[in-house]
C-alpha cells in the first residue's frame, strides 16, 4: 500500500502520543497480552465453539502463520466476510497478526459491493463462509476472482454443517490454511502508527468509501470506550449486530471486551428468537443494537420466558433512537440504556452511565475524548451558537483525516484544516452534549426555516458528501 500520507499532520500525532492517547500497541499485541495474562479465561462464545483466550491467541496465530504461507505480505489487503461466527475473530486477529489488512465486508454484502471493496483495496485475498443464510458464497466467490483477478487467494469457512470443501482447487478452506502455516516464521513486527484495517462508510447514498484506521488510533477507541461502558473480566458482552460493523466493533464491542479480558457472546441474529435464549444462558450483562432491533425486543420482552435479568446495559446507535422508545427501555427490560451515536470514520458520543434518566433518554451523549474538537455549522462553515442546528464536524485522536484511496471524496468530506464533516445535522447543548436532528440531506440550518426542495438540490450539490 503507498504510505497513507493522509494519516494526522506530525504536530497533531505528536500531540496524541505525548497525551497517552496513542500507545504504540499493535491489536495483535492486545489478544497476546490478554492471553498471557488470563490464559485460561473464556474469550469467544459462537455456536459450539467456546474459545479462552489461550485458544483465541492460538487460532490467530496458526491463521497468520497460514496467510503469509500461502504468500500474502504485511501490508496486502484481505476482504473478511464472514458473519457473527468465531472465526470471524481468529481471522481478524490473525490478519492483524501478519500484518494483513482486513477490509470488513457485512454479512449482506453480494457481488458489487465485494468486487467493489476489492477493487477499492486492491485486495489480493478473499475469507467468507462456503455458506450462510442460504446463500452460496463460492458462487460469489467464483465471480469475484474472475472479475478481479488480482484476488489470489480465496478461503472458505465451512459451517458446522458442511462437508468439508472448498471444490475449486484453488480455493482453501480455513483448516487447509492453518495446516500450512506451522513452520512459518512470523513477519516483522507491525508498527502501531500504521493502518490496521480499513471499515467501510456508512454512506446512505452509493458504494462505502474506505477508512484506514491505525492500530495507535483504533486502541484509543476502544481503551476509552471500554473504561466509558465499565468493562471488565466478568463482562459478557453480546454481539448481536453483526461483528464486522465498527460500533460492535468498538464501541466498545468485541475488541473493548479483549481489552478487559471478558467474554464475547455472538449470536448470528438480533432476532429475540437467538438473543433471548443467549442471553440467559451466558448471563449476557452488555450489548448493543441500533433502534428498530431495540423496538423489536421491547416488544417480544414482555412475553419471553427467558430471563433476561442480567442485561445490566443496552446501548443503542446508528440512527436516532425516538424519545417515546428511550422512555421504555428501562421500565421494560430492566436494564440500563445507554445512547451512542457514532461514526467509522471516527468520533463516538456515549451517555455516560451515571447520567440522569432525561440526559440518557433525550440525547444521544458526548464525545469519547477531552481532545474530540466539535464544530457546529451553517452553510458557510461559520460556528453557530450552542442551542441551534448545524453540520457537525470533527477533528481528534481517533478521527481520520482522509478515506483510502479517494482523492475527490476527500475534497469534499474534510475541511482544510482536518474537521471531517460528518453529515449530521446536530444540536450541541451547553453542557456540551449532542442531539441528533438527522442527516444534512433530510433538513438543512438556516434559522430552522424550512426550505424548498429545489433548496435541498442546491445543498446537495454543495455538500455531495451526504
Ligand atoms: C443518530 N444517528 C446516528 C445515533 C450513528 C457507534 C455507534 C454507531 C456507529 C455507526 C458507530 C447515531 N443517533 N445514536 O460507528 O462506533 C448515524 C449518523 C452517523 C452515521 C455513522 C459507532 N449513531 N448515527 O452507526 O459509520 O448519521 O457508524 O454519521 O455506520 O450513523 O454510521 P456508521
Amino acid at each position: 500500500m503507498k504510505p497513507v500520507q493522509q494519516l494526522w499532520p506530525p504536530e497533531f500525532a505528536e500531540r496524541y502520543r505525548q497525551a497517552g492517547y496513542w500507545k504504540d500497541e499493535t491489536i495483535g499485541e492486545m489478544l497476546r497480552a490478554r492471553a498471557m495474562e488470563t490464559p485460561h479465561q473464556l474469550a469467544v462464545v459462537a455456536g459450539d465453539n467456546r474459545w479462552t483466550y489461550r485458544e483465541l491467541d492460538a487460532h490467530a496465530d496458526a491463521i497468520a502463520a497460514g496467510l503469509l504461507a500461502i504468500g500474502l505480505k504485511a501490508g496486502e489487503r484481505a476482504i473478511l466476510h464472514l458473519p457473527n461466527q468465531a472465526e470471524f475473530l481468529s481471522v481478524a486477529f490473525g490478519m492483524f497478526r501478519a500484518g494483513i489488512i482486513p477490509v470488513f465486508a457485512l454479512p449482506a454484502h453480494r457481488e458489487t459491493e465485494i468486487v467493489h471493496f476489492a477493487e477499492a483495496s486492491e485486495a489480493v485475498a478473499y475469507v467468507a463462509p462456503v455458506r450462510h443464510e442460504g446463500f452460496d458464497f463460492r458462487s460469489l466467490a467464483n465471480e469475484l476472482v474472475r472479475q478481479q483477478p488480482q484476488v489470489r487467494n480465496v478461503i472458505m469457512v465451512d459451517g458446522p454443517d458442511d462437508v468439508h470443501t472448498a471444490e475449486r482447487p484453488d480455493f482453501i478452506t480455513l483448516d487447509q490454511l492453518k495446516s500450512l502455516g506451522s513452520d512459518h516464521t512470523p513477519p516483522a513486527p507491525t508498527s502501531a502508527s500504521s493502518v490496521a484495517f480499513l471499515q467501510l462508510s456508512g454512506g446512505s447514498t452509493g458504494l462505502s468509501k474506505l477508512i484506514p484506521r491505525t492500530h495507535d488510533d483504533y486502541l484509543y477507541s476502544v481503551r476509552r470506550s471500554a473504561e466509558i461502558c465499565r468493562l471488565n473480566t466478568s463482562t459478557v458482552y453480546l454481539g448481536a449486530l453483526p461483528v464486522a460493523h465498527n460500533f460492535p466493533m468498538s464501541s466498545p464491542g468485541w475488541l473493548g471486551v479483549v481489552y478487559a479480558g471478558g467474554t464475547v457472546v455472538l449470536s448470528p441474529s438480533p432476532a429475540p428468537a437467538h438473543v433471548f435464549p443467549l442471553i440467559e444462558r451466558e448471563r449476557v450483562n452488555i450489548t448493543a443494537v441500533v433502534p428498530p432491533v431495540a423496538l423489536v425486543w421491547l416488544e417480544a420482552a414482555p412475553n419471553t420466558t427467558h430471563d433476561l435479568s442480567s442485561l445490566d446495559v443496552l446501548q443503542v446507535g446508528g440512527a436516532k433512537l425516538p424519545l417515546e422508545v428511550a422512555r421504555r427501555i428501562q421500565p421494560v427490560l430492566g436494564t440500563h440504556l445507554q445512547q451512542v451515536f457514532g461514526m467509522a470514520e471516527g468520533l463516538v458520543n456515549y451517555t455516560r452511565l451515571d447520567d440522569p434518566d432525561h440526559v440518557v433518554v433525550s440525547t444521544q451523549g458526548r464525545p469519547m475524548c477531552a481532545d474530540d474538537e466539535v464544530r457546529i455549522v451553517d452553510d458557510f462553515d461559520n460556528p453557530v451558537p450552542d442551542g441551534t442546528a448545524g453540520h457537525l464536524q470533527t477533528r481528534g485522536p481517533y478521527t481520520i483525516r482522509a478515506y483510502h484511496n479517494a482523492p475527490e471524496a476527500n475534497e469534499r468530506a474534510f475541511t482544510s484544516d482536518g474537521f471531517y464533516r460528518t453529515g449530521d445535522i446536530v444540536v450541541r447543548r451547553s453542557d456540551g452534549y449532542l442531539v441528533v436532528e438527522g442527516r444534512a440531506t433530510d433538513q438543512i440550518n438556516r434559522g430552522g426555516e424550512k426550505i424548498s426542495p429545489d433548496e435541498v438540490e442546491d445543498h446537495l450539490l454543495a455538500h455531495p458528501q451526504v
